[in-house]
């Protein structure tokens, strides 16, 4: 039905072309990503899923693109929802009729109450169910969600999209709300385009691509970009769904080559062909932004103690590695981020997977099969994953995995001595133990348990022992002696030390 493309606009060089952005918001389950499908499916519409989080396309009509941005429902996702919120020309607002007003319709009416300039067109989904219209309409009007039938200011559009009900009625309202009009006539040798930046990708070909929504202005391959990391560099390409262009323009989703840094959603992109024009821009907001990049150095941290669960995380976007650090973080605070990055893995990440003691994790990445060679014959642990709640799962497993073990490696111990550590001395690279042997005889060639608050944290062998100045291979009698561990320096006064 609407099927056309860019190049099919391009020709009409002088017409005006609207184009607006469209946001699709709502609670989890609520159908949006549903939805979407249909519209796609009815209109023939390009769409690519960027990550499973942030789902974008396009529909050509004749003079007027509209470009829908999916968000997801989940609590973890808010940013993405806020941002999207302030680039989106017309908002989508779907409750499910089984569920209703839930903790994230809740959300989203705050932010649609708080940008009540931008209109708001509220679907109704999964009709195709038993359900009690007046109900809905009472819950929605508590918000001041009130239908344009009813006297408020909404459209109410009721959908099945598991029935394919209502769907085009959406695009017939949507059409009703678009008024951004762009002409190629305004574009001059003075004029700052401007994007917002989606996401950052590796491209095996291609390398390093900027994906962006246009807001402002044209894209051209050879004119320039800044944005607050990097200045004056030059559009190589511009690719949009399935075509290669040499211009673009605004509302259009499009994938650029030309930046070397990772950039990540919401940082602001500006294109203009004279350098001059530069100096109007302001970036003032760059060194408040907490940036990807630095955090990846930042953040290798080698820790080798065995009450934590390290982990070195790739993924195939900057937007799902935040995502997925932020939910890791939450889980339990024993999970502890050695490095993270997007891309696939390499042999460093193995490297310091080896090093650290680390799970790799990947999330919609590739390996190749000598990389995987390595890891298995490293005997190292690795996962990649393409739905994020399998990878919670599976981190929720694991830890319960290791705290059980934990336990049972204690059960079967049988230990033959217990000491605590009553001081600490540095010597040369290492740390000695003063301890006090409470119970038992130690053996140089035994093992060493070491527990802190009750939890194991380490296990061993013994480097050296020394009573005095004496090196000793055995202390028994409740001995005063200093010990050095092999390979564990995050020693504590009051911890204990066991052997078996
Ligand atoms: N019965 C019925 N089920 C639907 C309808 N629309 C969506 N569903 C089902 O509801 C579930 C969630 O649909 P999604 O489209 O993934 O929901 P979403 O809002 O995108 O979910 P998130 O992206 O996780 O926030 C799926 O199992 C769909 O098949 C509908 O109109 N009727
Ligand atoms: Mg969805």
């Amino acid at each position: 039905m609407y099927k056309n493309k860019f190049k099919d606009i391009q020709i009409s060089k002088n017409s005006n072309i609207k184009n607006s952005i469209i946001t699709i918001l709502g609670h989890v389950n609520h159908g949006k990503t549903s939805i979407l499908n249909r519209i796609i499916n009815n209109t023939y519409m390009e769409s690519r899923n960027i990550t499973q989080h942030i789902k974008y396309s396009y529909i050509m009509l004749k003079d007027e693109i509209l470009t829908f941005i999916d968000t997801p429902g989940h609590e973890d996702f808010y940013k993405i929802r806020n941002l999207s919120i302030k680039i989106t020309d017309i908002i989508i607002l779907v409750v499910s009729v089984d569920d209703c007003v839930n903790k994230q319709t809740i959300e989203c009416i705050n932010y649609i109450k708080l940008n009540s300039n931008i209109p708001c067109i509220i679907v109704i989904n999964k009709i195709d169910k038993n359900y009690d219209k007046n109900k809905i309409i009472n819950e929605l009007s508590k918000y001041n969600i009130v239908s344009k039938e009813w006297g408020g200011k909404y459209d109410f559009i009721y959908t099945s999209s598991k029935n394919n009900i209502g769907i085009n009625n959406i695009i017939t309202v949507i059409l009703k709300y678009t008024k951004n009009i762009f002409n190629f006539n305004e574009i001059n040798n003075n004029t700052i385009s401007k994007g917002i930046i989606i996401e950052s990708y590796i491209n095996k070909n291609e390398g390093l691509k900027t994906v962006l929504i246009i807001k402002k202005g044209i894209f051209k391959v050879g004119n320039y970009i800044s944005t607050n990391l990097e200045k004056n560099k030059k559009i190589k390409s511009i690719f949009s769904m399935n075509e290669n262009l040499n211009i673009s323009i605004p509302s259009m989703p499009i994938e650029i080559t030309g930046l070397n840094k990772i950039h990540r959603f919401g940082n602001i992109i500006y294109s203009y062909n004279n350098k001059n024009l530069i100096k109007n821009i302001k970036f003032n907001n760059y060194k408040k932004k907490k940036i990807i990049e630095d955090n990846i150095i930042n953040n290798i941290n080698f820790n080798k103690n065995l009450n934590k669960i390290n982990i070195i995380l790739k993924t195939d976007v900057t937007g799902s590695c935040e995502v997925i650090l932020k939910i890791l973080k939450n889980i339990d605070k024993n999970i502890n981020i050695v490095y993270y990055n997007i891309g696939n893995i390499n042999i460093n990440d193995v490297n310091k997977a080896l090093l650290s003691n680390s799970i790799i994790i990947g999330f919609n990445i590739k390996i190749d099969s000598k990389i995987n060679k390595i890891i298995k014959n490293n005997k190292l642990i690795f996962n990649n994953y393409t739905i994020i709640y399998d990878l919670i799962n599976d981190i929720k497993k694991i830890i319960n995995k290791k705290n059980t073990d934990i336990n049972k490696t204690d059960l079967n111990k049988i230990f033959k001595s217990n000491s605590i550590i009553k001081n600490i001395f540095n010597y040369s690279n290492y740390k000695i133990a003063g301890c006090k042997l409470n119970k038992g005889i130690i053996n140089i060639n035994d093992n060493i348990s070491i527990f802190r608050e009750n939890k194991e944290i380490f296990n061993g062998k013994i480097k050296s022992m020394k009573i005095l100045n004496n090196v000793v291979k055995e202390v028994k009698n409740n001995n005063e002696f200093g010990i050095i561990i092999n390979n564990f320096n995050d020693i504590k006064i009051n911890d204990i030390l066991k052997s078996y």
